[in-house]
């Protein structure tokens, strides 16, 4: 065969495979083509093997002719595998772009409850008082809710906190101060005690009256705790606790009448032009409670306080009806 006809099959072949790369849209494309024209196999070998057909002279022409061709397509194969790669990563960069420029996305945090926070507070600003916390249960026996605090069966006092009752003389606990009992049995004084937690009473609800609501008990023990401690720790720790609302507020001590304290007192607090609001009930420990609890008579003195923790939280935060904090209602609990 003429050496011219190969030249002339060699250029057809370059001109066709030119054309494949041009077109190649990606990487795996472009590899087929480079299999297909320089691969072991490839259109470009198989032509080598046609060499014996060239008269003598011409071969070495011809040699070069297809090296040449193969030098030419591979460099062009790198040249497109280059620009596929560029045109690759321009595209992803486009697709991940971030405008940073854009306002962020706002994601939904949940808070504590607003009588959580609220019992964090007095707990802390106890706590820096030197009180130690303590929790109790919630189903209380007869004898620690009522007898253990001076009030017997059939005392008309078990009338004034409405109860609910379980079987076996069990019942869910009126109020805090179980626990004073309960821990005056187990720790000789001087103690310094609040004990926080849900009570429950059987009562109608209104505005500043749930069925279900906290307290936090408070019991100071000790041969010379008097009345006069009492006062100090209340005005101290409204001081503290109001600090962070920039309010004014008027604190009253009044009589109240509590069987397991003598005297009894409760506390009201007002802020600016709101009504009294009734917050703590407290007094001197009765000495029969303390004759309960097995310590000596006539040897120590002390303070209680049972406060209401709901009724704190509407004066810290302006809120003027208790049932809003069960009430589970959003636009309510967003606020805190
Ligand atoms: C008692 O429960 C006594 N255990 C307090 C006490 C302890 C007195 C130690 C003396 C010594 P009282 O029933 O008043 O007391 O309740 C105390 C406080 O709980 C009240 O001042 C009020 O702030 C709150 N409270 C009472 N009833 C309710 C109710 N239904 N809903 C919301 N808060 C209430």
């Amino acid at each position: 065969m003429a050496i011219e006809n190969f030249e002339e099959k060699v250029n057809i072949l370059e001109k066709e495979s030119k054309e494949a790369i041009q077109e190649a849209s990606d990487l795996a494309r472009l590899e087929n083509i480079r299999i297909k024209y320089l691969g072991r196999k490839g259109v470009l070998n198989e032509l080598v093997k046609e060499l014996p057909d060239i008269r003598e002279g011409s071969r070495a022409r011809f040699g070069h002719s297809i090296n040449f061709a193969k030098d030419n397509l591979e460099r062009l194969i790198d040249e497109k595998s280059q620009e596929l790669k560029n045109e690759f990563i321009a595209e992803k960069l486009e697709k991940e772009k971030i405008d940073i420029t854009m306002p962020g996305k706002i994601f939904a945090l949940g808070h504590l409850h607003p009588l959580t926070k609220v019992e964090r507070r007095i707990e802390d600003i106890f706590q820096s008082m030197g009180f130690e916390i303590v929790f109790g249960s919630e189903i209380e026996s007869e004898y620690y809710n009522f007898d253990a605090l001076n009030i017997p069966k059939n005392h008309p006092a078990r009338d004034l906190q409405d109860t609910f009752w379980l079987r076996r003389g069990l019942l869910l606990r009126t109020h805090t101060s179980p626990m004073q009992a309960r821990y005056m049995e187990k720790n000789n004084p001087p103690l310094r005690i609040i004990v926080p937690g849900r009570v429950f009473r059987h009562e109608a609800t209104d505005a500043s009256h749930e069925i279900q609501f906290h307290q936090v008990e408070g019991l100071m023990v000790g041969e010379d705790v008097s009345l006069a401690n009492l006062k100090a720790v209340f005005e101290e720790f409204f001081k503290k606790f109001f600090s962070t609302r920039g309010k004014k507020i008027e604190v009253r001590f009044r009589p109240g009448y509590f069987p397991f304290v003598e005297p009894g007192m409760e506390i009201d607090i007002k802020i600016a032009s709101s009504k009294w609001l009734e917050v703590v009930g407290a007094g001197m420990v009765h000495r029969k409670v303390f004759k309960s609890a097995g310590y000596a008579p006539g040897k120590q003195q002390g303070f209680a306080f049972g406060l209401g923790l709901e009724r704190l939280a509407m004066l810290y935060y302006g809120i003027n009806d208790i049932r809003l904090f069960y009430s589970s209602d959003f636009r309510f609990l967003k606020q805190f």
